[in-house]
């Protein structure tokens, strides 16, 4: 067990830093047995810090210190303390130069955090603690410093030199050494230096702006990956042009660089003008990346292009401010993919990630405010608190102000604090400020953590023609939040009559031109509404749009959920009345018996769906996905997950034996579409064939199986290969679920990328992923403990998507889980921390389920030197 528990740190205790760095001046030599990094600094007291003359703390991890001079002068042993984590200097003069020379070892470095090396390159993560593990430094957001960087590495083996910047000059060292130095004009915190050095291709675009500059953009890759460029090249273009109109924001560097790397801890990261990319989230072609993963590259590529404005010019204050970078960029990145495609299909995404593993987060020991008040280790809080719901609360501020305001809010927020380390509070005062609107509850969703619940009933008074809406929330207690303050909350509605139409929503008996869809404001415990002139009890349409991350709870009838499904105007409600009538169906089945009936309506409804061509297929192919496992647990109070999977399938298999003929004239339906193009009608329509091959296997349809063989073998593009492949994997069909796995790896082994989304189906699947498959793909040659997208495609597929098999009734998955957990906790600990999750949840379900999910989680607690990261998680799921 760890001797000393790790530390707390609280937004309460932010102080000003009581120095400042103005420059940084670097050089790195780079070798294969290390490297040494010079680093001088330009330091001085900061006025606006009343700390006095200390001494000056740099922050430090696993550094070997060579040296340290003040002004040119050398530093005795006397002269300043090394902690290890920290370096004490002083006293200091108020404004002087500090040198520092560290040595590293990249080549021994598996954490992936400060410099590093993936397949023979050098490369870095900075964010957000990682800077001080490549030199001493004041580690932390708001100290900005102008960057100058001089790279020197061996000629032959690392052609590529690059950092932020610009490059301003380079030439020839002795012993076949080169360098090349950069130099970046705006100030910078350390979390966005980047350094790359290795053997790489570069690709060339140009790009120009609206003031008629000219950016010189350039991708840098591994010559086998030059052809999968492509796509992120123009996905780069297409965010660059989008931020300039919707938001006002051009580039402001000359070069604008982006390079894709095989080992990284997360998707990417936004270092200024050197995005680093895990390679997964940027390369792409038509033969290797399915439609899924070109979407993601192009929303990755406009996330860290965004930050450029959203993270870079203005930046967090310290690390309680993330959501103020990530939220706000999560849902700019979101914007920009409603405009390229569907922005009904995107909110669905988005709401079904949020609602699926958001609200589950929120519901469990980790479940934080978006600006949390504490933490251990900030790297566990790269949530989907931070993510995804900063997101909704900035898409709430967008929807109470309407798009005009919130663009003036937006502009002053960048003009306001261009340059600074700043807060969420600044934003949300810049949006007030802007729009002249009191947001002061509002601020609570950035303190409040839970996910507020709705709690709505109505009533309807024949006799007067009114509809009575009643509206109460509450706020859920979280580790330690308890009795919350009601939060504000837009809430759209529209109110539909008996034909379908949409009803005028008067809110005063005499109004004219009522709309027929109105963002109501929740600011109280209880509210009632009043609409009148409504001659007939109307089906109500809640929260449209999903326009407040909260849960509804109305007891709609399966007739009010069908009605819906079929008249609702707002899409996004439409496809979530089948969610929910879907969910429904599923939930009575849990449990019963085998004979219990599948209610006829859903079938019905289904069958309009698939045959219905003239409504919009790409919501189509939306509706028909069953709600997740994952989802149904989310809303079960006490789990029994092989229960949830038995009554999932069960619909599924008799909603595919019930639409055979159907799904097949559906798959054949959809399956001439010319040259493969990533637009949102050929997505859905492989969405769809794809959906009714699945289905078809799952009933072992002769035909269906034949389907699949074929699409598998004739395909030209890995969205229908992978999906025949998967289908057949997760069929009864055990000869041909060998014979394509087998095929499928002797066509891509040499592919890292594809062989991972080969790991995936099978680990997956609760056919071919139960344990002793999952340990074989351990032992596979093709696997490897240092690749985090490696562990992610076994490891993480296994214990976040075959449900089944992870939640084995005699908890053989808890005890694997804890297994690889503890194995990854020396080399990776970021990796150790998130894929300990599903286990951190075991309060979730039925009592002979959690209880060897809570022994395998004390397995792990009790582990030896058990890093921060694993330790923070791990004690908040077993705290009381
Ligand atoms: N800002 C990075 C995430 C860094 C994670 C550090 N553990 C990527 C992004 O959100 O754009
Ligand atoms: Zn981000």
């Amino acid at each position: 067990m760890r001797t000393s528990q790790p530390q707390t740190i609280y937004l309460s205790e932010y102080r000003v830093p009581a120095y400042l760095v103005d420059t940084v001046d670097l050089r790195f030599e780079l070798f294969e047995n290390g490297a040494r990094v010079h680093s001088t600094l330009e330091v001085r007291r900061n006025p606006e810090s009343d700390a006095g003359e200390v001494p000056l703390e740099l922050d430090g991890d696993s550094l070997i210190l060579e040296s340290v001079a003040l002004n040119g002068a050398p530093l005795g042993d006397a002269d300043f303390e090394n902690r290890g984590d920290k370096l004490i200097i002083g006293p200091v003069p108020a404004k002087f130069e500090l040198s520092v020379v560290t040595w590293i070892e990249p080549q021994n470095n598996t954490r992936l955090e400060g410099l590093y090396k993936s397949s023979g390159m050098f490369c870095s993560q900075c964010e957000a603690e990682g800077f001080r593990c490549i030199t001493f430094f004041p580690d932390r957001p708001d100290v900005m410093s102008r960057f100058r960087t001089r790279i020197e590495a061996d000629k032959g083996a690392y052609p590529i030199l690059l950092s932020n910047g610009n490059d301003v000059d380079r030439g020839d060292l002795d012993d076949g050494r080169h360098y090349v130095i950069w130099e970046d004009p705006f100030p910078k915190p350390c979390y966005l230096f980047a350094l790359v050095a290795g053997d790489l291709v570069e690709k060339r675009d140009t790009f120009k702006t609206g003031s008629g500059r000219d950016i010189d953009l350039r991708m840098y890759v591994e010559p086998r990956n030059a052809e999968k460029c492509d796509h992120a090249m123009d996905s780069l273009k297409r965010s660059m042009r989008w931020d300039e109109e919707v938001y006002g924001r051009e580039y402001d560097l000359d070069i604008f660089m982006i390079v894709a790397v095989d080992d990284f801890n997360m998707g990417a990261m936004e270092n200024k003008g050197l995005n680093i990319f895990n390679s997964s989230c940027v390369l792409a072609s038509q033969e290797t990346a399915t439609d899924l993963a070109f979407q993601r590259i192009e929303a990755i590529v406009a996330h860290e292009y965004f930050h450029n404005w959203s993270g870079n010019r203005v930046t967090c204050r310290d690390w309680f401010q993330l959501s103020l970078k990530e939220g706000f960029t999560v849902f700019r990145d979101s914007q920009f993919s409603a405009d390229m495609g569907s922005p009904t299909v995107k909110r669905i995404e988005d709401v079904t990630l949020l609602r699926t593993a958001q609200f589950a987060e929120d519901g469990g020991p980790m479940a934080h405010p978006v600006r949390p008040a504490s933490y251990m280790e900030i790297s566990n809080f790269y949530t989907l608190t931070i993510y995804e719901k900063g997101a909704e609360v900035v898409r709430m501020i967008y929807t109470l102000l309407g798009p005009d305001m919130f663009r003036k809010g937006s502009d002053l927020y960048f003009e306001r604090h261009d340059g600074q380390a700043v807060t969420t509070d600044d934003f949300v005062k810049a949006m007030e400020d802007a729009s002249g609107r009191d947001l002061s509850q509002f601020r609570l969703w950035y303190e409040q953590a839970g996910t507020p619940v709705l709690s709505v009933s109505d009533e309807y008074d024949s006799e007067r023609g009114i509809y009575r809406l009643t509206v109460e929330q509450s706020v859920p207690d979280t580790p330690g939040q308890k009795a919350k303050k009601p939060q504000h909350i837009p809430f759209a509605l529209g109110l539909l009559g008996a034909r379908g139409e949409s009803l005028p929503l008067r809110l005063e008996p005499e109004s004219q031109d009522a709309p027929t869809e109105r963002v109501l404001e929740l600011t109280d415990t209880c509210h009632t509404f009043e609409f009148h002139g409504i001659n007939e009890r109307p089906v109500p349409s809640l929260l449209r749009d999903f326009s407040a991350p909260v849960r509804v709870r109305y007891s709609w009838t399966r007739e009010q959920m069908l009605f819906l499904m079929s008249h609702d105007p707002d899409g996004f409600n439409r496809w979530d009345a089948g969610q929910r009538l879907a969910v429904d169906v599923i939930q009575s089945l849990v449990g019963a018996p085998k004979d219990a009936p599948v209610d006829a309506r859903l079938v019905a409804a289904y069958r309009q769906l698939i045959s219905d061509s003239s409504l919009d297929q790409a919501l189509v192919a939306k509706m028909l996905q069953l709600p997740s496992e994952a989802y149904l647990i989310e809303l079960a109070e006490s789990a029994d997950v092989p229960a949830i999977h038995k009554a999932r399938e069960r619909v599924l298999k008799h909603l595919a034996i019930a639409l055979r003929s159907e799904l097949v004239a559906c798959y054949r339906r959809n399956l001439e579409e010319g040259a493969y193009q990533v637009t949102p009608d050929q997505i859905a329509r492989r969405s769809l064939r794809n959906t009714a091959l699945a289905w078809l296997l799952q009933i072992n349809d002769e035909e269906g199986r034949e389907l699949a063989l074929r699409q598998f073998k004739e395909s030209d593009n890995m969205t229908d290969r992978i999906s025949a492949l998967r289908a057949l994997v997760n069929s009864d069909y055990e000869a041909d679920r060998s014979e394509v796995l087998t095929d499928f790896y002797a066509r891509f082994q040499d592919d890292p990328q594809v062989v991972e989304q080969w790991f995936s189906v099978q680990a997956s699947s609760d056919r071919a992923g139960q344990l002793p498959e999952i340990h074989a793909l351990l032992e596979h040659k093709a696997f490897d403990w240092k690749n985090p997208n490696k562990v992610r495609s076994v490891v993480g597929a296994f214990a976040g998507q075959n449900l089944a098999a992870f939640h084995n009734p005699d908890g053989s998955g808890y005890d694997f889980l804890a297994d690889q957990v503890c194995r990854l906790d020396d080399s990776n600990p970021q990796i150790a921390a998130r894929l300990v999750t599903p286990l951190t949840r075991w309060r979730k379900f039925a009592p002979s389920y959690s209880n060897r999910m809570k022994a395998a989680i004390e397995r792990i607690r009790d582990k030896p030197d058990l890093s921060r990261d694993v330790y923070e998680v791990v004690h908040k799921s077993l705290a009381d």
